[in-house]
């Protein structure tokens, strides 16, 4: 204890803060912030690569619960820190970093939270050891119980504890997530194995090793192609209209931009863009200037080949981004992002970047590949055509909701101020009937579905725009659909679905947020979408504890209690606890079972109730899980629904 008494009280400070408010730093304690631990050490590895000095990483998920990282870079410098007057080894993983520069700010290509992430994983450890190789010698340090060094120093400086070879260097991370902080300790190898194949493709040539000590499973990533191999491993599963997908990379002033992309037979688009390999999931001026690059040059081509046939007519950007799936990468010497979440991308440069550099080398391209220029002008037109004729459709539609008494099914609130109103979108009458009674008359409105609603990933817009369902809720919500949606009209501040919890209620749930990610997605982006979490459980139980702390009776029995519980961790939690001698648990299989005052107070009240804000943390992700979930393939979609649905994981 004796040397680093003193500096361990800064530690106790910055990482107690750390182990007192998890969700601050790593989202949430469920199993999404869970793996956040592994991509937060990650993350200096990669920005080791980025930097050009790490070819290699190793990630084993280890029997003992524990997850190791390993590169082969230079090594986390463990000379003393010339302010800290400890191991600059030990500043990293033991000192909170609030800014994104730490040290003397060369971190140029990074997303600008170098190294500041250590020291967070290991505050929400209960054991973390780093092993440095430097000049032919290990160096190894070692904390406890949420980041308490107990590697006593020499002189101010880490011991080496063994000899590797003189050319070897590297830093090995082994750490065990804190069972006390975490809902579940379980790493799945399916979400790790995501990611490092993500990590691959925007890294070509890095080489990632990953072993599972637990299943036995060893695999390789390694993509020679990097983003190219990305949009073809997209859509493994889909019509493509050209074999290859086309890439494109070129340098504007000190912004090195990257783009592929490749045509579908799909009534969509997807772009992915990534800013010095973050994933800014809200776009931002990168998009920007590559829609606007394409759309330039695509009816510069359309009017010189004559495939528009009035002069003065153009394709909308949307036709031409009819069945895109694109990738756009840049490398920026200073990023901003913006956004409450920090998910777009803010630079006015990197539009100007990417429209030049895609502009010049696009054309240079599709002047030599004729053919695939032809398919994607043959398609935009197809889609230039559908456009019109359901732009009559919507047009009809919408012209009728405002006639019609579609609203009629709305039991709507009595304010007019959108700022503190909420809708809450029902599973089924009968359950909407008892949320009506039970809600709060001036701010609450009810909208209760029939069953279930469409799925529009397999219908035509001119279907979606038939289905009682939708229509009800573009009525009600007055922002319209599509490109006309208009979110400043929208009536309400929150939007929340309302189902049981099971797997029909799952399902429904998905099948809605599908409908406002194909067609309202800003709904999702400005965070106007929530899920009601009904509890699970109800509880009757006996507490002496509780008896004890009400002052002035003496009670010789104990006195019934009851409580609503919202998930099984949370039952398994209460069951635990020695004090509470369970009477009986009642299951609540759905909405219906519940009276009007139980709802208010659990579901409606919003004192009392919990909402989970929904999010797009990961557009491939959301992409994928959106065609997953809607394709006809039964038993999969089932499994998925109900594994997200145990876990309440509400990111699509
Ligand atoms: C398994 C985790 O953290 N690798 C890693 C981290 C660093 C360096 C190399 C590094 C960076 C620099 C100089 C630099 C870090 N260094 C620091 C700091 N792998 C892992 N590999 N020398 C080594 O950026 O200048 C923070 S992270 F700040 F101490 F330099």
């Amino acid at each position: 204890m004796s040397e680093y008494t003193g500096k361990e009280i800064v530690v106790l400070e910055g990482l107690e803060a750390v182990r007192k408010r998890p969700g601050m730093y790593i989202g949430s304690t469920g199993s999404r912030g869970l793996h956040h631990l592994i991509w937060e050490i990650l993350d200096n590895s990669i920005d080791e690569h980025l930097a050009g000095y790490c070819t290699e990483i190793n990630i084993t998920v280890q029997k003992d619960g524990g997850i190791c990282v390993e590169d082969n870079g230079r090594g986390v410098p463990i000379d003393i820190h010339p302010t800290k007057r400890i191991p600059t080894v030990r500043v990293v993983y033991t000192i909170l970093h609030a800014g994104g520069k730490f040290g003397n700010g060369a971190y140029k290509v990074s997303g600008g939270l170098h190294g500041v992430g250590s020291s967070v994983v290991n505050a929400l450890s209960t054991h973390m050891v780093v092993e440095v190789k430097k000049d032919g010698l290990v160096y190894r340090d070692e904390y406890k119980n949420g980041g308490h060094p107990v590697t006593p120093l020499d002189k101010g400086l880490l011991p080496s504890v063994g000899k590797c070879a003189k050319s070897a260097s590297g830093t090995k991370v082994t750490f065990y997530p804190d069972g006390e902080i975490f809902e579940t300790i379980v790493f799945k190898a399916d979400v790790i194995k995501k990611k490092l194949k993500e990590i691959a493709f925007l890294n070509k040539g890095l080489k990632l090793n990953y072993k599972n000590e637990i299943d036995g499973e060893e695999r390789v990533y390694l993509e020679k192609y990097g983003i190219k191999s990305f949009v073809s491993y997209i859509n493994r599963d889909a019509s493509v209209l050209h074999e290859e997908p086309v890439y494109i990379e070129g340098k504007s002033g000190d912004i090195e931009v990257e783009i592929a992309f490749q045509y579908t037979g799909n009534f969509s688009e997807q772009i992915n863009p990534y800013c010095n390999r973050i994933n800014v999931v809200d776009g931002g001026t990168l998009v920007t200037g590559f829609k606007t690059a394409l759309t330039r040059v695509m009816n510069q081509y359309a009017r010189e080949l004559g495939v528009l046939k009035e002069k003065d007519d153009n394709f909308d950007g949307k036709d031409i981004r009819n069945g895109l799936v694109a990738i756009i990468s840049i490398k920026h010497p200073d990023p901003q992002f913006e956004g409450q979440t920090k998910t777009k991308l803010g630079n006015t440069d990197a539009k100007s970047a990417v429209d030049e550099v895609f502009s010049t080398e696009v054309q240079h391209y599709l002047d030599k590949n004729v053919e695939i220029l032809k398919k994607i002008l043959d398609n935009s037109l197809k889609s230039y055509n559908a456009r019109r004729a359901s732009d009559k459709a919507r047009t009809a539609v919408l012209k009728q909701l405002n006639d019609m008494d579609t609203k009629s099914k709305l039991a709507a609130c009595t304010s007019k101020k959108p700022e503190e109103c909420e809708v809450y979108i029902v599973e089924g009458d009968s359950a909407g009937g008892t949320v009506k009674t039970a809600r709060n008359r001036k701010t609450q409105a009810v909208l209760p579905l029939r069953g279930k609603i469409l799925n529009v990933e397999k219908a035509s817009l001119e279907k979606i725009l038939q289905n009682n369902e939708i229509k009800a809720m573009i009525a009600s919500f007055g922002c319209g659909i599509g490109e006309e949606f208009d979110i400043t009209k929208l009536r309400y501040d929150k939007i929340i679905i309302l189902t049981d919890a099971d797997v029909d209620g799952a399902h429904i749930s998905t099948l809605l947020l599908t409908f406002f990610y194909r067609f309202m997605p800003e709904l999702i982006y400005e965070g106007k979408i929530y899920r009601g979490l009904p509890p699970l459980y109800k509880v009757d139980f006996e507490n002496k504890k509780l008896e004890k702390t009400k002052p002035g009776r003496k009670q010789k029995k104990d006195i019934k209690h009851s409580e609503y519980i919202f998930n099984d961790f949370e039952l398994e939690k209460f069951r635990k606890n020695k004090d509470n001698k369970i009477i009986s648990i009642q299951r609540y299989k759905g909405l219906g079972e519940m009276d009007a005052e139980q709802l208010w107070e659990t579901t409606l009240n919003p004192e009392s109730r919990i909402l989970a804000q929904v999010s797009i943390s990961d557009t491939v992700e959301a992409d994928d899980i959106t065609t997953t979930l809607m394709s006809s393939n039964v038993p999969p979609r089932r499994q998925f629904i109900m594994e997200e649905a145990k876990y309440a994981t509400l990111d699509i």
